[in-house]
């Protein structure tokens, strides 16, 4: 990704999925910006976007963070929030196993407390093992857990998938994860 790109996707992360007051935006109840309002509001704070530079970020997203709606008009973040946006995300049955990438220092307080959603809405899971490394090195030393995905949905938990592949819960209870050797 360019850098130019890059650096919109972060911006647009921040904004769609922390922290929209920061430009005087409003998002709808489903986390949903009006495209033209973003681009309206992020000016006033000197950030200037277009249409079509929110399109190619979009487009050409690494890991499809942003999702416009089918009229064009409308844009939103996938997953990744902390603020409480209403996904419309339906239950669904998870594989067998999922994976969580963490860093080793937090691994005593995960131990003890279980995965908790530690300020966005959900325990981020990723299906694949490399994922999860990945995830995990952007906190330091990586490891990865392994979640027995199965049982926890057959003691009534719920999983989700967001629009671009991350697997979502509430929380993960320590009886449910191993950390993978
Ligand atoms: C840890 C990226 C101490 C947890 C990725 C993680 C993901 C605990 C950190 C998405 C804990 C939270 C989210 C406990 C959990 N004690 N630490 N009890 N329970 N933690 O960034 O999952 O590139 O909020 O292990 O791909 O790392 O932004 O979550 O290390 O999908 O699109 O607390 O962010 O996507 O860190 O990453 P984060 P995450 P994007």
């Amino acid at each position: 990704m360019d850098q130019q790109l890059k650096a919109v996707s972060k911006f647009l992360s921040y904004i769609l999925r922390h922290r929209p007051e920061a430009i005087g935006l409003e998002l709808n109840a489903g986390g949903w910006a009006a495209i033209s309002e973003l681009i309206q509001c992020a000016s006033k704070h000197d950030h200037f976007l277009s249409e079509e530079i929110i399109k190619k970020v979009v487009i050409s997203n690494d890991k499809q963070r942003f999702k416009i709606s089918e009229d064009g008009q409308y844009i939103r973040a996938s997953q990744g929030h902390s603020i409480r946006v209403d996904l419309d995300l339906l239950p669904l049955n998870p594989p067998t196993v999922l994976f969580h990438g963490t860093a080793t220092r937090f691994l005593a307080s995960i131990m003890e407390k279980g995965l908790l959603p530690s300020g966005r809405q959900h325990v981020h899971l990723s299906a694949s093992y490399e994922t999860a490394i990945a995830v995990g090195r952007r906190h330091g030393k990586p490891t990865v857990l392994e979640i027995n995905a199965q049982k926890m949905q057959g003691d009534g938990y719920l999983f989700y998938r967001s629009e671009n592949g991350v697997w979502l819960t509430d929380r993960v209870p320590t009886q449910y994860f191993v950390e993978v050797e």
